[in-house]
């Protein structure tokens, strides 16, 4: 398998990050979607990263996507429970952590273009998500089951992704489960492997 997408982005990182987890060898092609638009075209149509390259040449696309595939090949420590009820759990705090990359993107994208009105309102968004994920990560909570599901994944890769893109909104205090949680894994191979670098 092949992975394309820099680890900037992360939805490829939390891709990654799955594979590592549960032990599947991949290569890495650090394609970044904004800046090598024909690079990443190649692989998909609307030019975004991650894809994921099987080893017969077929090209999976969105990372929830991907996941889902990930989680075909690993019944015995599934990515997404198969229960109904955990398999819901799984899949809207996996939601809530991915909307938290998208308003933090944008935040950091586009923070200081937009009306403050609409900054606040991606303020709001980014911390609503992230109070949700802290308590699913307390004690017992969610985001704690092992094997670590792509949640939990998702979640620790959104506290670093939004520390890296947005260091001013110092959400941490706001969040000290889910800040414990990520302190934890920090050095575990699937995040200390894909830490992106620039
Ligand atoms: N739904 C996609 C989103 C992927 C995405 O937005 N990737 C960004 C990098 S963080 C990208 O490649 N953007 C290029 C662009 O929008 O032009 C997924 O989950 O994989």
């Amino acid at each position: 398998m092949k992975l394309i997408g820099t680890y900037l982005s992360p939805y490829a990182r939390r891709v990654a990050a799955a594979l590592i987890s549960r032990g599947m060898p991949f290569e890495h092609e650090a394609v970044n979607g904004y800046r090598e638009f024909e690079i990443a075209s190649r692989y998909n149509p609307v030019a975004k990263v991650p894809s994921l390259v099987l080893d017969d040449g077929e090209v999976l696309i969105d990372s929830t996507a991907i996941l889902d595939y990930l989680n075909e090949l690993t019944p015995s420590t599934p990515l997404i429970p198969a229960g109904s009820r955990a398999r819901r759990t799984t899949l809207k705090l996996a939601a809530i952590g991915y909307g938290v990359y998208e308003q933090a993107a944008s935040l950091s994208f586009r923070g200081r273009e937009v009306p403050e009105t609409e900054a606040r309102r991606w303020k709001a968004q980014i911390l609503g998500g992230l109070r949700a994920l802290d308590e699913a990560a307390r004690d017992g909570g969610p985001l704690r089951a092992t094997p670590m599901d792509a949640a939990a994944i998702t979640a620790i890769v959104a506290v670093e992704y939004l520390a890296r893109t947005n260091p001013d909104l110092d959400a941490l205090p706001a969040i000290p489960a889910l800040a414990a949680l990520a302190a934890e894994y920090r050095d575990a191979p699937p995040f200390a492997l894909t830490r992106a670098t620039a």
